[in-house]
């Protein structure tokens, strides 16, 4: 017979055995709970991580929300491609230094640089930079304009016939002046006349002559940028005297080799920075004019149709929101969302637009609607049905004002100045069409 174990006087082994197996067990059980919850949990969501990648999911949706920059970078390059050779004008007085200038770029014979004292080119001349083979840029020198001899309106015809030509070519303006000229009104008003006709042809001011105001002009030039009182005093005043009509200004010292400068083409890597930074800025500019009519509809639509995919949320979330039966309850509500979509939508066009500049667009666009959204508050006191129509104008409304808003943004990405009437005309009929859409 053997004797029963004594469960209350813990015997080791046993009481351990026994009291430990208790809770092992329910211990176990426990472990054993949460590793069949946890694998239950982890099959799940392997197999809707199966159903549902999230990452393809999220990279689908950022997807949806951005333009494609492959589709776009192939439309620009094919028609940078058919770009012809950007050109940089140079004008100034005699004696300035635009053919200095040329001479330093594109390596041409000292021939074509006067003496400093008589006016020196005698007609337009043309140079390929770096080479004739490849042009980068071509350098069209002209004659100095206020030449005693030579007609100064004749000039400027001859330069806006320049500019006339072939109107598809990227242009550069480069205005030089000397850094103790201060007599450069015709200039000046010539250069504000080429601007007004040309707004979209950049403009570099390049300041030659600069060792005529070192405090001992024999000196040789100092570092680069020269730090002299009185230079930096006479630059910017030029600057001001022309900050309406340059883009960017330089200082520069480009000499004949027997002036024993050296370097002889002084701030040549600071002119040749400005132009780099100016040229893909002239080419974009070019580039969005040039666009004809196919590529920019194709870059238009490829903008207009990510855009869309922002408007339609934003309308779901405007009927959303008007539909609540409160009158005017939901108008601030409406107008945040519609802000915050036309900055969205300026973002998506490149366009960096802080929220007030959004409410700006807004008004702009919308302004003719107020009226309208006020009716459609009041409307809300019918009930049921006054939300339904409310929901439904504001969806239609946030519709076309986030159409006119790609209108108006797309008109700024190509350079072109939106026209309040022309967005305002595509504001009301977006919104007659979305009406219809919207109509339940
Ligand atoms: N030291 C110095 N001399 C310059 C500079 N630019 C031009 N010169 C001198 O000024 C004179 C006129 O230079 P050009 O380059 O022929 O001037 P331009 O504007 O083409 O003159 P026109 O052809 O007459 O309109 C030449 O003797 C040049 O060596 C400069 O930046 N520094
Ligand atoms: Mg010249």
């Amino acid at each position: 017979m053997t004797e029963q174990p004594d469960t209350n006087s813990p015997t080791p082994n046993s009481e351990q055995s026994a009291q430990p197996t208790e809770d092992v067990k329910t211990e176990s059980k426990k472990d054993s709970w949460k590793n069949r919850i946890t694998e239950a949990w982890n099959d799940t969501s392997n197999r809707v991580m199966k159903l549902l990648p999230v990452e393809r999911a999220a990279q689908t949706l950022v997807e949806w929300f951005s333009v494609d920059e492959a589709k776009i970078a192939e439309i620009l390059t094919k028609v940078r491609a058919e770009l012809p050779t950007t050109e940089a004008l140079l004008i100034g007085k005699p004696q300035a230094g635009k053919s200095s200038i040329v001479r330093a770029l594109t390596g041409v014979s000292p021939e074509i640089v006067g003496q400093g004292f008589r006016p020196h080119t005698q007609h337009t001349e043309r140079y390929a930079y770096p080479s004739d083979d490849l042009p980068l840029l071509i350098f069209t020198d002209t004659v100095g304009l206020g030449d005693v001899k030579q007609e100064t309106p004749v000039i400027i015809d001859e330069l806006l016939g320049e500019l006339q030509q072939e109107s598809n070519r990227a242009r550069i303006l480069i205005l030089t002046v000397k850094i103790n000229d201060f007599a450069t009104d015709t200039l000046r008003q010539i250069a504000e006349q080429l601007r007004q006709e040309y707004p979209n042809i950049p403009c570099l001011l390049a300041v030659t002559c600069l060792h005529e105001l070192y405090p001992n002009p024999t000196d040789n030039h100092p570092e680069y940028p020269p730090e002299y009182e009185e230079i930096n005093r006479a630059f910017t005043a030029i600057q001001e005297n022309f900050e309406k009509l340059s883009d960017r200004s330089v200082l520069i010292d480009f000499t004949l080799e027997e002036d024993d400068y050296n370097p002889v083409f002084y701030g040549l890597e600071a002119f040749r920075d400005s132009l780099a930074e100016l040229l893909p800025e002239a080419e974009a500019r070019t580039i969005y004019q040039l666009l004809d009519e196919q590529a920019s509809k194709q870059l238009g639509n490829i903008y207009r149709d990510v855009g869309r995919r922002y408007i339609l949320s934003f309308t779901i979330m405007a009927a959303t929101a008007a539909a609540v039966p409160l009158p005017f309850a939901t108008m601030p509500v409406l107008t945040a969302l519609q802000v915050s979509m036309v900055g969205l939508l300026g973002n998506l066009y490149g366009q960096t637009i802080s929220p007030s500049q959004a409410g700006g667009v807004v008004s702009v666009i919308g302004g003719g609607f107020v009226a309208q959204a006020v009716g459609r508050e009041l409307i809300k006191f019918v009930p049921g049905f006054g939300s339904a129509i409310a929901a439904s104008w504001a969806a239609a409304y946030t519709w076309a004002l986030g159409e006119s808003a790609c209108v108006y943004f797309g008109d700024l990405m190509g350079g072109k100045k939106p026209d309040p009437e022309k967005i305002q005309g595509v504001m009301r009929e977006a919104f007659e069409s979305a009406k219809e859409r919207f109509r339940n």
